[in-house]
């Protein structure tokens, strides 16, 4: 994606598409609804008898609904930056959604439950072998354990050009910190791949 449009010759504005990602239940929906500034567009399921044995319950389970096939939601970041977000399906029954909804991205967060770590090495396996930048950020439910980021960064064993941050995926002022450090993470890696 990437398009940039303007009023005026001194106002460029920039769009860009950014993934959110993660195991079932980590908060990419809440996240992206969270955030938006537009109402998000949402493909929930109740989550039904048929899901038994398919998506795993334990942890979360108050859950009632599941995404079926995307989150959309669009967040404006200073004058001129939009960033148009794409909630990934989290089972990895859907993933092959994952390349199309992937496709144009500059960069994405990979939300992560330190209860269930697990369920996240997909996403990050499928974003370093596509050399997409990315971030992890740790939703920090209630009762939870909590750890912190370079724990995390070991048990995911990540590269050290990969930021962890901790965040609340309800709350919008900690979730606007997240997609400001993937902003910054992309930039990052965009100014080591021009030196190289
Ligand atoms: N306590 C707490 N609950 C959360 C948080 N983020 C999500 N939830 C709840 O966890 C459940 C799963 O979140 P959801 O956004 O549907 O996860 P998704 O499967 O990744 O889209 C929902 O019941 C949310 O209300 C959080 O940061 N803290
Ligand atoms: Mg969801």
């Amino acid at each position: 994606m990437g398009s940039a449009h303007s009023d005026s010759p001194a106002a460029l504005f920039i769009a860009q598409k950014i993934l959110i990602a993660g195991g079932f239940g980590s908060g990419k929906t809440t996240l992206v609804g969270a955030i938006s500034e537009v109402r998000p567009l949402r493909t929930e399921e109740v989550l039904t008898t048929a899901s038994i044995g398919l998506d795993d319950l334990a942890g979360v389970a108050s859950k009632k609904t599941t995404t079926v096939a995307l989150d959309f939601g669009r967040i404006t970041l200073g004058q001129s930056l939009s960033l148009y977000l794409f909630g990934l399906p989290g089972q990895e029954r859907f993933s092959f959604m994952w390349d199309e909804l992937s496709y144009g991205a500059l960069g994405a967060v990979v939300l992560a439950d330190v209860r269930r770590l697990g369920d996240c090495f997909a996403s990050v396996n499928y974003f370093e072998t596509r050399r997409l930048p990315f971030i992890v950020a740790i939703n920090c439910f209630d009762g939870a354990p909590r750890y912190d980021a370079q724990e995390v960064r070991v048990a995911l064993d990540l590269a050290p050009d990969v930021p962890v941050t901790l965040c609340d995926a309800r709350d919008v002022a900690s979730v606007k910190q997240v997609l400001i450090a993937l902003v910054q993470a992309i930039s990052a890696s965009r100014a080591r791949s021009s030196r190289t």
